[in-house]
């Protein structure tokens, strides 16, 4: 078969009975989507807490700092590429906790209890992260200057990895953290 141009007029030819089928099946499809996309924001139950504050470097630096201190029960060995040792946390449920993003490390290992409710704050103390928890699909951003709030309820008991899925400089590979739930 040989190939053609489209005679002029084309568009003025009636409608094949299947191409009507095919358009009106991939229009109502097309429908569907537009409409379910903005309809989950409201159903679906994967959006955040939709709480954040601005804050200084410095003070969620100290934040963290004190957060450490006040509630580390251990350490633990090298969990990425680059750190040697880890403190872990294990703050009591309901409580304010922190995790401070860093090229190239996630601290403190935390350390938390299943179906018990905490408020993780989120932030970088130098340039943009991205928190990724795995094997979950949970992605969030941790932006320096920014408190992030995130209210969480583990739910499953497990070792979890935290990864950085923010480019943020030569070991970014090497940025894993780790969350207990017990
Ligand atoms: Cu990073």
């Amino acid at each position: 078969m040989s190939i053609t141009p489209v005679p002029y007029g084309w568009w003025k030819t009636p409608m094949h009975a299947e191409e009507k089928w095919w358009v009106s099946i991939a229009l109502v499809w097309c429908i569907a989507i537009t409409i379910a996309m903005p309809a989950w924001h409201f159903v679906g139950k994967q959006n955040s807490s939709q709480e954040y504050y601005t804050i200084s470097v410095e003070d969620f630096n100290t934040l963290t700092e004190d957060f450490i201190e006040k509630y580390k029960s251990g350490t633990t060995g090298p969990v990425g590429d680059n750190q040697d040792e880890w403190d872990i946390v294990t703050p009591p449920p309901g409580s304010d906790i922190f995790l401070r993003s860093m090229q190239w490390r996630w601290d403190p290992v935390l350390k938390l209890k299943a179906g018990e409710t905490y408020r993780l704050h989120l932030s970088s103390i130098d340039v943009l992260h991205g928190l990724s928890i795995h094997p979950l699909n949970m992605n969030f951003e941790a932006v320096p200057g920014w408190d992030y709030v995130l209210t969480i309820t583990p739910t499953k008991a497990g070792d979890y990895r935290i990864i950085c899925n923010e480019f943020c400089g030569a070991d970014h590979h090497g940025m894993i953290g780790q969350i207990i739930v017990e």
